[in-house]
C-alpha cells in the first residue's frame, strides 16, 4: 500500500489537463519553460558569476546585484547525486508532505490553492533574520517533465487577495526558483539504484521586497543555500534507500 500510495503521487509524466485550463497557466507555463532552459546553461564562460561554496561535486554561484540598495544576487547552484532520479528528487522538493524535513528556514506553509496533481499554490513563512522584519512569500509550484529524462520543479511569486502583501508582520518577499534535474545511466542498461546519476541545477533570485541589511542578508544565504542543496539532497537519497527506483 505504502509504495502504491508514493507511486501514485509522483509527479506525472504528462501536464495535468486541470493545469493547462487554468488562468495561471500561460504565466506558469512560459516561465517554466524559460527557467528549465537557463538552469541547464553552463556558468563557466558567463559573465559576472562568482564561484561562493564547493563541496564535492556540489557548486555554487553568485552574481552580485542591487536595484535601489537591496540585494537581489542570482544564484545558480550544480550539484551530482547517485542513486536517486531526477523524477525522485522533484516529488521530494514538490511535494508539501516533506517541506517541514528538509527546509529548515520554514517558519509556517499553507496550501493556497490546489491547481492540479502537479501544480500548487503556497504561502510560506520565513525564520525572522536579525534585524531585519519577518518575510513571508505567495508563490505558483510547478513540477513537470522535459525532454532527456529530466525533471523540474519551478516556483514563482504570484498574488491572491486571500493573502494581500504587507498586512500583519511580514515583509512580502518575491521568488523565482528552479530545481532541474537530469538522470542518466551507462548506455544499453537499464537504469537501477546503483548505475543512476542525476545532475541537479538549482537557480534561485529572491528579491527581499523591502530593506535588509546587504551584509547580513549575504553571509545568511551563503551560509543557508549550501545548507540547503546538501541536507535537501541527502534527504532524498534516505527517503529513496530500500524503494524501487522511479524513473
Ligand atoms: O527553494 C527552496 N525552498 C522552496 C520551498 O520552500 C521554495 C522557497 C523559496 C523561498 C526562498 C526564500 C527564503 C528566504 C528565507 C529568509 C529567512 C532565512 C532565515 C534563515 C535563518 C535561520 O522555493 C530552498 C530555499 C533555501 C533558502 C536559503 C536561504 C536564502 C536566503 C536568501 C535571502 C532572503 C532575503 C530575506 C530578507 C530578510
Amino acid at each position: 500500500a505504502e509504495r502504491t500510495r508514493d507511486q501514485v503521487e509522483l509527479p506525472p509524466p504528462a501536464l495535468d489537463n486541470r493545469l493547462t485550463v487554468h488562468s495561471l497557466w500561460p504565466e506558469i507555463n512560459r516561465i517554466s519553460t524559460e527557467q528549465i532552459q537557463a538552469a541547464f546553461e553552463e556558468v563557466g564562460g558567463g559573465i559576472g558569476w562568482q564561484l561562493f561554496a564547493e563541496e564535492g561535486d556540489m557548486r555554487m554561484y553568485r552574481r552580485e546585484m542591487e536595484v535601489d540598495g537591496m540585494v537581489m544576487d542570482p544564484l545558480k547552484a550544480m550539484h551530482k547525486v547517485r542513486g536517486v532520479s531526477a523524477r525522485e528528487m522533484c516529488h521530494y522538493f514538490f511535494n508539501p508532505r516533506y517541506r517541514y524535513e528538509w527546509e529548515t528556514t520554514l517558519e509556517t506553509m499553507t496550501i493556497v490553492e490546489e491547481i492540479s496533481s502537479d501544480a500548487l499554490v503556497f504561502h510560506q513563512t520565513f525564520k525572522r533574520i536579525w534585524p531585519a522584519s519577518q518575510r513571508d512569500a505567495l508563490f505558483w509550484s510547478h513540477v513537470r517533465a522535459a525532454e532527456d529524462n529530466t525533471y523540474a520543479v519551478t516556483n514563482h511569486s504570484t498574488s491572491n487577495t486571500d493573502y494581500p502583501p504587507n498586512s500583519g508582520a511580514c515583509i512580502r518577499l518575491f521568488v523565482t526558483v528552479c530545481l532541474a534535474c537530469r538522470s542518466s545511466w551507462p548506455a544499453g542498461a537499464a537504469p537501477t539504484r546503483d548505475n543512476i546519476t542525476t545532475s541537479i541545477a538549482y537557480c534561485s533570485t529572491v528579491n527581499p521586497g523591502g530593506w535588509a541589511p546587504a551584509g547580513v542578508l549575504r553571509a545568511v544565504y551563503k551560509r543557508e543555500y549550501p545548507k540547503f542543496l546538501k541536507r535537501f539532497t541527502s534527504y532524498v537519497v534516505d527517503q529513496c534507500r530500500g524503494k524501487p527506483l522511479a524513473i
